[in-house]
């Protein structure tokens, strides 16, 4: 088995009662949230203290993901993450596999000396920062890992929440199951999965059906007067600046999922949604096919992530960000071009 390495450790480690900290990125989305609430219950079954921190708040879509409560969020509870990081034995990164993705965690956990394990899929992590890691790239989901080291202990190990949990983080990540599915694995996983949750329609539509009038509007609005296509780049851009967020009373995870709409059109290879913030330009990059928009986001963008979906963030006005952009296209036209 390729990760026996994994679970010679990971099994060392959950052998005895410990004090673990279970974390993920900084503006967590479905996958980062049900990774580390279904982890924690299987951690909790076992006998372990677990406490899940993250940086900043989720989107009130995935608040009624079974223990969401739970989470201490940093921005809202510093010091009950500060005691928690500081009194772990172990802590534990779910789909982030740099520090610096969990925001204002960094510090905090820089400072421990606890052994540290690594559950992701994203790209080049380090492993030498790990105690063990999975770290695998062609996987839909944090959560996908997940599902296969809980079930690496038996399938009694499913509960309804956390059988719920991970699938909400697969249909997350793969737009409920439309991209970013490698192998057949991800939907037998699935079928296992729905055997025990809650019902997936009822999921969905938790997740999904749940925008306020606000942010659809917003959706129109960014497709509408804020998509510039290029044709000669196969590229679309939406980029939306304070001003167009205050407008529809933006509330956070308001733009999630924007990104993905030029890239319905059949000409359209990348898509990048540039949001201005409060002390950064946000850059959200999807493609199709062969296009990896993990390179170009790297290079330029002080960011990363996936073959098709990364992010990143520069620190300079809306304007020189979105300039900053149009300047690269260029560099990529015949890649975009010939991407398939
Ligand atoms: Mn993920």
């Amino acid at each position: 088995m390729q990760h026996d390495s994994f679970f010679e450790r990971f099994d060392a480690v959950i052998q005895s009662p410990k004090r673990f900290v279970l974390a993920c990125h900084v503006n967590p989305d479905g996958d980062a949230i049900g990774s580390v609430l279904a982890m924690a219950e299987f951690l909790k079954r076992k006998g372990h203290s677990v406490k899940m921190v993250v940086a900043n708040d989720f989107p009130e879509f995935l608040h009624w993901m079974p223990g969401a409560d739970d989470f201490l969020v940093f921005e809202k509870d510093a010091d009950a993450c500060k005691d928690a990081i500081a009194d772990a034995e172990c802590i534990m990164m779910l789909d982030f596999n740099n520090l610096s993705r969990g925001g204002i965690l960094h510090n905090e956990i820089g400072k421990t000396r606890c052994p540290r394990i690594l559950v992701d899929h994203h790209r080049d992590p380090d492993l030498s920062q790990f105690y063990c890691a999975y770290s695998e790239t062609c996987v839909s989901s944090a959560s996908e890992i997940v599902t296969e080291i809980i079930l690496h202990y038996g399938r009694e190990q499913f509960t309804q929440s956390i059988a719920t949990n991970l699938l909400v983080g697969i249909m997350t990540d793969t737009g409920s199951f439309s991209h970013s599915i490698y192998h057949p694995r991800t939907f037998e996983l699935c079928s296992m999965l729905v055997n025990y949750s809650m019902s997936y329609m009822l999921i969905h539509q938790l997740v999904y059906d749940t925008m306020s009038e606000n942010r659809l509007r917003l959706l129109g609005f960014s497709i509408s007067n804020r998509m510039e296509v290029f044709d000669d780049y196969a590229t679309a851009i939406i980029a939306l600046d304070k001003s167009d967020l205050k407008r529809f009373d933006y509330q956070p995870g308001d733009t999630e999922g924007v990104v993905n709409y030029p890239l319905s059109m059949k000409k359209i290879k990348m898509s990048v949604l540039v949001t201005e913030r409060d002390d950064q330009i946000r850059f959200s990059f999807r493609s199709k096919g062969t296009f990896s928009v993990h390179e170009l986001a790297q290079k330029y963008f002080k960011g990363g992530g996936h073959t098709n979906a990364a992010g990143g963030t520069l620190t300079c006005s809306f304007e020189e960000a979105v300039a900053k952009l149009k300047e690269v296209l260029p560099e990529y036209q015949e890649l975009l071009n010939k991407a398939e």
